[in-house]
């Protein structure tokens, strides 16, 4: 594990390659249908270049709800993920979450195509402090990771490649991150997936 600021916590190739193709068949079928895949609308209009499918609670900029906004119901949570959000933070950080700690109940799933960018942003919709889990699938992005104090340098940008597993917590829990750009067709081609798949799984809390 690299920490690239306190609390933040990269594990390359942490995922095996049968473990990314399972998860990104399982992507592909939590992004089908009315609680699928969809690409949010901002408060001013604007439209998000990355598409999301949530599970668990429905994120929209900037709350959760039980619900999607015309009623259909959230996909569930998978306890999949919750064991995997548990060992990721084992692994990152070399101890289990607290046994009171909230537990993982929430997970966007954020795909990019090659045009696809996520502007310098903070993390404020959960109300616990319980360290945010990412898994990378398929192409290889630059991610840039901030400061908790502005959306500008001082910044470090890192390369997040299929199978890579990035941790944030502590300190780093509030900092500033976004996804300048992707890499296309950076993909290891027995993924057979064209663009990006990036999984964070949180605690929503309270
Ligand atoms: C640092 N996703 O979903 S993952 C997001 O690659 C998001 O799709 C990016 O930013 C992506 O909100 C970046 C890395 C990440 C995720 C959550 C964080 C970094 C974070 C929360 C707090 C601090
Ligand atoms: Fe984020």
């Amino acid at each position: 594990p690299v920490e690239v600021a306190p609390g933040a916590v990269h594990v390359p190739g942490w995922l095996a390659p049968d473990a990314q193709a399972d998860l990104v068949r399982r992507c592909r079928d939590w992004s089908r249908g009315p609680a699928g895949m969809r690409r949010h609308t901002m408060p001013r209009g604007g439209v998000m270049s990355v598409a999301m499918t949530s599970l668990g609670w429905h994120w929209a900029p900037y709350s959760y709800s039980r619900t999607l906004p015309d009623g259909t119901p959230v996909r569930p949570f998978p306890d999949l993920l919750g064991d995997l959000a548990v060992r990721a933070v084992t692994a990152a950080y070399g101890t289990p979450p607290a046994a009171d700690a909230d537990p993982y109940d929430v997970a966007l799933v954020n795909f990019y195509d090659a045009d696809a960018r996520m502007g310098m942003h903070q993390d404020r919709d959960e109300r616990s402090p319980a360290p945010v889990v990412s898994l990378s699938l398929g192409d290889t992005c630059v991610f840039r990771f901030g400061n908790t104090e502005t959306r500008t340098r001082p910044y470090t940008d890192v390369e997040l490649r299929s199978g890579d597993l990035f941790v944030f917590g502590g300190p780093s829990r509030m900092a500033y991150h976004g996804v300048p750009r992707t890499r296309p067709g950076t993909a290891p081609p027995k993924l057979d997936l064209r663009g990006r798949l990036n999984i964070t799984i949180r605690a929503r809390g309270g």
